[in-house]
């Protein structure tokens, strides 16, 4: 299997946590897409992926699979044992709505605001940018932050009782507020101690350890 990623991104992390999680880093070789300078744009990047975005997985009969939840999935149902995504019906459900609730209050919120209200890829790359839209979706993490910081001072993991795929996307969010410098408003303790004590599994403190300056 190939992965193109650009090795520090947040939704990357994704799949490299998921690859850790699962064991399955050395059946997967990297091919980076510096983002920096535009090659997800470029039309031979389009050709692997319609929507301009890393990461995407190139199978060996050179199916394309892109978009982090359904790499997630793929990766997950190999040995028929998906712990990330849920085995039941009711597992498998309130994963997916709290992954796709992680997307959209925290991880996609704190993108658009790289993207539309800090200088983002660069001046090449960001071709349009819309400020307040930006500031907007700042706003609108930071109550994402809320909304989690509130769910973990009642419970250990966003969906269920173990580490899940929907884990994985709040974690990809924090690492994105690092990268963006957007703090965790100190009354949300809960989040931050969680995000610290997510920090100390193997598959998530490789990956953080890429991005913090040392
Ligand atoms: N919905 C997509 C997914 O889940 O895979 C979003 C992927 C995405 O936004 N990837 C970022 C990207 O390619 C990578 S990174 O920001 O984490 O490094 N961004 C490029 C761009 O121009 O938006």
């Amino acid at each position: 299997m190939t992965i193109y990623d650009f090795p520090i991104g947040p939704y990357p992390a994704r799949v490299r946590i998921a690859l850790a999680e699962k064991n399955l880093q050395a059946q997967v070789s990297f091919v980076l897409v510096d983002l920096r300078k535009g090659q997800h744009k470029q039309t031979e990047f389009l050709k692997l992926n319609y929507s301009d975005t890393v990461p995407v997985l190139e199978l060996d009969d050179g199916t394309l699979i892109a978009e982090c939840t359904a790499i997630t999935e793929y990766l997950d149902a190999l040995d028929g044992n998906p712990i990330l995504t849920g085995k039941t019906p009711r597992e498998k459900g309130l994963i997916h709505m709290m992954n796709k609730r992680a997307e959209i209050e925290l991880l996609d919120a704190i993108s658009m605001y790289f993207h539309h209200a800090t200088p983002g890829l660069g001046p090449e790359v960001e071709t349009y940018q819309n400020p307040e839209w930006g500031f907007r979706q700042r706003d609108k993490a930071l109550k994402g932050m809320g909304y989690f910081n509130d769910i973990f001072s009642r419970h250990h993991f966003v969906a269920g009782e173990t580490f899940s795929m929907a884990d994985i996307t709040v974690i990809a969010g924090m690492i994105f507020a690092e990268l963006v410098k957007l703090p965790v408003p100190p009354e949300y303790q809960a989040l931050a101690a969680w995000y610290e004590s997510m920090t100390q599994r193997p598959s998530v403190r490789d990956r953080v350890a890429m991005s913090r300056p040392r």
